[in-house]
């Protein structure tokens, strides 16, 4: 038995590893933004995958806001909601939503629609080639190798098009520009808070960086320095279903 256990884990790990290796679009972050570009993108029938840094998804939904265990989206953004199935309450001209059932219906939203979330895996770097310069996949390495300081060489995915979904530090775009100074691009920092400004500048901006590297969710407020909007997560669900309209377009041309 024990040795069985071994067997079809590792046999079926090695084969959705291979068939990540090369894929149509990898996602940094099972955030909101990334989670719900993922369920848009594999609707389509693109191959996606979330890499996650921790073991668990969800982002900064979970926190809800200051730990009450609610969050609230404004409209249109409810409709993507509904789409996922998610309970939520109007108060005045807000929706109220349990951050727990969120998570939870985001992650099986983009799972059943045939997205992979691998857990515990940290996008490091990026591959890029010149002429033209354009991004074709990401370097890899485990958290718990990252979070142990070792030193071992990540391993390597391509893929159509990357989406940077980290969050508050923007962490693929960051890489890349510091790495890649042709790509022109400085990570400013996002602002200080103006909730509707940045409920939708947060939408404005998201897209694309340079051929193959997109960005989405919070990534997009640090790029451009956009004002934070706290635990207001519309424009975390917009931003997510614009950048997968983007790179499906970009994609299938
Ligand atoms: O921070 P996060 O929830 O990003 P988001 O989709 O949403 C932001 C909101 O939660 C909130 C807000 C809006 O109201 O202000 O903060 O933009 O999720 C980002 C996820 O990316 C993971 C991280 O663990 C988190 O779950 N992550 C960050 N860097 C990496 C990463 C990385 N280099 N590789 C893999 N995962």
């Amino acid at each position: 038995m024990e040795s069985k256990i071994t067997y079809a884990i590792i046999k079926e790990a090695t084969e959705d590893w291979l068939k990540i290796t090369e894929c149509d679009v990898v996602i940094a972050g099972a955030g909101p933004s990334g989670m719900t570009a993922a369920k848009y993108l594999a609707d389509e029938g693109f191959n996606v995958v979330i890499f996650e840094r921790r073991l668990c998804f969800g982002g900064g939904i979970g926190g809800g806001g200051m730990l009450f265990h609610k969050i609230v989206v404004e409209e249109p953004a409810n409709e993507i909601l509904e789409e996922f199935g998610v309970k939520m309450k109007k108060v005045e001209d807000l929706y109220v939503v349990d951050a727990a059932e969120m998570m939870a219906k985001l992650a099986s939203g983009c799972i059943d629609a045939g997205a992979k979330i691998i857990h515990g895996v940290s996008i490091e770097d990026v591959i890029f080639r010149e002429n033209p310069l354009r991004i074709i996949g990401v370097l890899i390495q485990w958290s718990a190798v990252e979070l142990a300081g070792l030193h071992v060489d990540p391993i390597f995915v391509k893929s159509k098009a990357v989406i940077d979904a980290t969050g508050h530090d923007a962490e693929v775009v960051r890489v890349a520009s510091k790495k890649i100074p042709e790509l022109k691009i400085e990570v400013k920092g996002e602002s200080s808070a103006h909730c509707e400004v940045a409920e939708k500048l947060v939408v404005e901006k998201t897209g694309k960086i340079v051929d193959g590297l997109y960005v989405t969710g919070m990534s997009v407020a640090s790029v451009y320095r956009l004002p934070r909007m706290g635990p207001i997560f519309g424009g975390m669900l917009l931003s997510g279903k614009k950048v997968a309209e983007i790179v499906k377009r970009d994609l299938k041309g």
